[in-house]
């Protein structure tokens, strides 16, 4: 983890963590006793940071409980215990990238920041001395692939792309092919975004897949990048990839433009998928692995 990842985490969720926070001192403010009204007013904190429903009440009762059995005598022990709790609804592995090899394909609607994070986790993977293949099968921008050159070029990974318009699917074979030549033991391939209600898009996406698991000496893994700002419509996404594709982790980006990153423990728990990246912020250092602890309590201000 990089030096200061603590602090852009928790300057990256001060959206999230003043409405928490807040709300939690607002409501111990009320008085010395934790009365249904806290705790209903709780659960509706956690409901407005898009932690889910069910999430939320179960939370809210394990802390209820922990509140009778020990007592919380101030606001920190009210948000120290409640980082806990949430921290336990969240799954953080396994994690695709710490896999050796391994090919991983980058899937997610229109501009969640999959070509970022590509970018971002190529250069990572090659400064730890991975040897790194990135394929460009988002034929459609044309940007894309100088996305990517931002990121790789000073990292030294190569890219195997092709012109607009090219299939996916052959992109992915070609990076394949590349990556047995160079002996590489990561793949990375960046795909267009897409809605998750297209039909035709989500079976171009199945065929990239198909080719990937018959060209691909490594386990093939599918990664969506999800971002956060866009609420509930991201689990809805997400169950859509899932159902297309079986995905196997969740790359969470955009944590810093919202208040509501409690997404993170519906997402993790819903779908029963890791967060294995967290994004707070545009920069390379701003893309992290992701501490469920670390996480709950810059989220809640413990
Ligand atoms: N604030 C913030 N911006 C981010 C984060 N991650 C990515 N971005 C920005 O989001 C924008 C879109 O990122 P891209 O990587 O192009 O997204 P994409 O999913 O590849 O987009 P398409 O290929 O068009 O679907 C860029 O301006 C990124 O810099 C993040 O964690 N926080
Ligand atoms: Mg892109």
């Amino acid at each position: 983890m990089s030096p200061g990842w603590t602090d852009r985490l928790t300057a990256g969720l001060h959206r999230t963590r003043a409405r928490v926070g807040d709300s939690i001192s607002q409501l111990i403010g009320r008085g010395p006793d934790l009365g249904a009204e806290f705790w209903d007013g709780l659960v509706d904190t956690l409901v407005a940071a898009d932690m889910g429903g069910a999430a939320s009440v179960e939370i809210v009762d394990a802390l209820r409980s922990r509140a009778r059995r020990d007592g919380l005598p101030d606001a920190d022990a009210v948000r120290s215990a409640l980082a806990d709790l949430v921290a336990s609804e969240l799954i953080t592995s396994p994690d695709p990238f710490a896999l050796t090899p391994v090919t991983v394909l980058f899937v997610g609607v229109n501009g969640t920041g999959k070509t970022t994070s590509v970018g971002k986790i190529a250069a990572e993977a090659a400064a730890q001395g991975r040897r790194v293949v990135v394929g460009s099968a988002d034929t459609y921008r044309a940007a894309a692939i100088e996305q990517l050159h931002v990121w790789t070029d000073r990292a030294g990974v190569p890219v195997v792309e092709r012109e607009r318009g090219t299939d996916p699917a052959s992109v992915v074979f070609e990076t394949l092919a590349q990556a047995r030549e160079v002996e590489a033991d990561m793949v990375l391939v960046d795909t267009a975004g897409r809605l998750h209600t297209s039909a035709d898009l989500m079976e171009q996406l199945r065929k990239v897949q198909r080719v990937a698991k018959g060209q691909s000496a490594f386990p093939v893994r599918c990664v969506l990048v999800l971002d956060a700002t866009t609420g509930q419509n991201g689990l809805a996404q997400a169950r859509a990839f899932d159902e297309a594709l079986g995905l196997d982790a969740i790359v969470l980006t955009k944590l810093d433009g919202t208040a509501r990153g409690g997404i993170a423990v519906a997402a993790s728990r819903e779908l029963r998928l890791p967060i294995v990246r967290i994004g707070v912020g545009e920069s390379l250092d701003d893309l992290q692995s992701f501490q469920a602890l670390e996480f709950a309590q810059a989220l809640v201000g413990a």
